[in-house]
């Protein structure tokens, strides 16, 4: 047995009791005395901030202690100075007149502390007694919103193998960073996020539509930069223009209350116009032209490895020497759009760098071509251009601070022109930050007309907006690769086979002559299984190109996209984004005009010199 007091009385329990037994069977109740007609609203919801016990001099919100098991010698309070100050403290926001107020207060409580300290390094968490860990630049975690389930440490061991985070029952999560690939699906494991919504309960009360802070809060979160958004928007000396990714169309209407899987690209461009963006831009754009460069990067490494002859292909097909100097011949090509993917090659098959395509993502080519191609057209100075991408992803955060992507700082300090460096990409908001971004703004999105992205940098194909879902790399590849070696269009542009949530699908294609083999992989256990054959060389061994997506059903699944993402609302996503490619009057990104414009007038050729200075990488990490 264990010996506790609850209330100042003694009493004994059997071992493996979690407290919320115990209270139940001493008949102790931690709820509040809902007498007040606002708070009448919410009774029987469960707020788990007003209904507070006092646990050794600890105050823990109600829905833990189903988790919380009983020590020697704890003393609990249902009742005690403490809970009295913190229920005045939080009933007294109650008197103000603006209800919002309210879920403002709520804010301060639970979502600043945390996330403002995060967004700013580890040493101010440290300040601020913040004692949970941050994944720099992506992810945060909250030991006082944890209730220790374990849930997060699954999703990272059995669905991404990463095995990044163990829980210690006491601690409460403990991370291992350097096996840590930031694609944020943890936060979709963390059942704080779904279950424990007291912004929601107060909104269903309070009837706050568009309130900012009307989002679930996880044990683990994305490290939040809203406010240095708004502060950049703010500065009239800032040309500060968006770029979001191709999922986020299918996605964001969840957070104003549509239904998952509707479209809201045009009714985005115009809110995002209204928030005070100088240029509203589309990473579909940059797709398109990802697929041009990767595509081309692959025909060279085929012809590299003796696979494709340059006589077999069509004369307008003009064959660089230089590029076939600069790619890698190792084959088959990877995908290197998905950063948590990129990280997890890194970290756990770093023999196989050379196979990832030196292509940049799409978020890190609109950033190098915006500072330099658009700002030369605008006449804008590049040093005061700032690039906020939005995307589902954590692992942008921190593919945006690599190293190496300053490639547009690089190109201007050639010339004379820049010293103090900067970074191709300056900020990146998840889904979920650029709906509270939106809402703080007092944007609703639901009620926006539908407007067009800015011109240059813009304009997408079909190709492009099936990026953000499983396969979608990988057909868009084929689309534009077939027609580039065959001389002739591709009739039937979908590859089925490849667009199925199977977890690993695998397609041969006939590119004229030639027969080649493909293969499609998403959530990182399935990489996993891929690389380790590769690595062992039992498979694979004919394939010439692989797509991996870090997280399950790609990035339509990512970790920054609205809670709940699930299998359901990972489908309706995608059915989305397929419905999105089918109404697009052009589906292959080498037709997109703004693409066909930047070569003409800037990059000359695909990896061209210049191409491959702004518009490639080495992984270095
Ligand atoms: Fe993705 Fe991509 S598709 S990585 O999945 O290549 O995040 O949506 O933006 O960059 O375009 C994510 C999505 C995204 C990039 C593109």
């Amino acid at each position: 047995p264990v010996k506790l007091s609850v209330d100042g009385q003694e009493i004994q329990t059997k071992k493996n009791t979690t407290i919320e037994k115990l209270l139940k069977e001493q008949n102790k109740s931690y709820f509040l005395p809902y007498h007040l007609p606002q708070l009448a609203a919410i009774k029987n919801q469960n707020c788990p901030l007003l209904n507070i016990v006092e646990v050794d001099g600890r105050i823990v919100h109600a829905k833990m202690l189903k988790n919380l098991m009983v020590k020697e010698g704890m003393v609990i309070k249902t009742k005690s100075s403490l809970i009295e100050k913190k229920l005045n403290e939080r009933l007294s926001w109650l008197k103000e007149k603006d209800n919002c107020y309210l879920i403002k207060k709520l804010q301060e409580l639970v979502i600043c502390e945390a996330e403002n300290a995060g967004l700013i390094s580890k040493e101010k968490i440290k300040e601020q007694k913040i004692t949970g860990w941050i994944s720099a630049p992506s992810i945060l975690y909250d030991p006082e919103l944890c209730i220790r389930c374990g849930s997060c440490v699954d999703t990272c061991k059995t669905i991404q193998t990463a095995e990044a985070i163990v829980l210690d029952k006491e601690k409460g999560i403990i991370l291992d960073e350097s096996k840590c690939v930031r694609c944020g699906q943890c936060i979709h494991a963390c059942p704080m996020g779904k279950e424990i919504n007291a912004v929601k309960v107060f909104k269903k009360a309070f009837g706050c539509e568009t309130c900012a802070y009307s989002r679930p809060l996880g044990a683990i979160r994305e490290i939040d930069q809203v406010q240095e958004v708004i502060n950049v928007l703010q500065d009239p000396e800032k040309f500060v223009v968006v770029e979001f990714a191709p999922s986020i169309r299918a996605s964001l209407g969840e957070e104003f209350g549509l239904e998952p899987g509707s479209l809201v690209t045009h009714k985005l461009y115009a809110a995002l116009r209204k928030a005070g963006f100088d240029k509203v831009w589309d990473t579909n754009f940059t797709a398109d032209l990802t697929i041009i460069e990767e595509g081309t990067e692959l025909i060279l490494r085929l012809i590299k490895a003796g696979i494709l002859s340059k006589d077999e292909l069509p004369p307008d097909l003009n064959i660089n020497e230089h590029a076939i100097e600069e790619v890698s011949s190792a084959l088959p090509q990877f995908t290197s759009c998905s950063p948590g993917w990129v990280k997890f090659c890194e970290t756990f098959y770093p023999e196989l760098i050379p196979n990832i395509s030196s292509a940049k993502s799409p978020q890190q080519m609109l950033g190098p071509i915006a500072k330099t191609y658009a700002a030369k057209k605008l006449g804008i100075d590049p040093k005061k251009m700032v690039v906020v991408s939005i995307m589902p992803c954590t692992a942008k955060k921190y593919e945006r601070e690599r190293e190496e992507m300053c490639d547009a700082f690089k190109y201007w300090q050639e010339k004379g022109e820049v010293n103090n460096k900067f970074q191709d990409v300056d900020y990146v908001l998840t889904t979920r930050e650029c709906a509270k971004l939106l809402k703080i703004l007092g944007i609703d999105l639901k009620k926006m007309p539908e407007e067009e992205a800015d011109p240059l940098i813009g304009k997408y194909t079909g190709a492009a907006t099936i990026f953000g879902r499983t396969g979608g790399v990988m057909e868009a590849a084929l689309r534009t690769a077939y027609e580039l070696i065959t001389g002739t269009p591709l009739e039937k542009l979908e590859f089925e086979d490849l667009g199925s949530l199977e977890g690993i699908k695998k397609a041969s294609i006939k590119l004229g002559n030639k027969e080649i083999k493909v293969a499609v992989a998403h959530g990182l256990s399935n990489a996993r299984k891929i690389c380790e054959s590769i690595k062992q060389g039992n498979g694979f061994k004919d394939y010439v190109f692989i797509e991996f997506m870090a997280c399950p059903g790609g990035c339509i699944g990512g970790g920054g996209q609205p809670i709940p993402t699930n299998p359901t609302t990972v489908k309706t996503r995608t059915t989305a984004l397929n419905t999105d490619d089918k109404k697009c009057a052009l589906r292959k990104s080498h037709e997109n005009p703004e693409v066909k414009q930047v070569y003409s007038d800037f990059l000359k050729e695909p990896v061209s010199k210049l191409a491959h200075h702004l518009l490639h990488t080495q992984y270095i990490d």
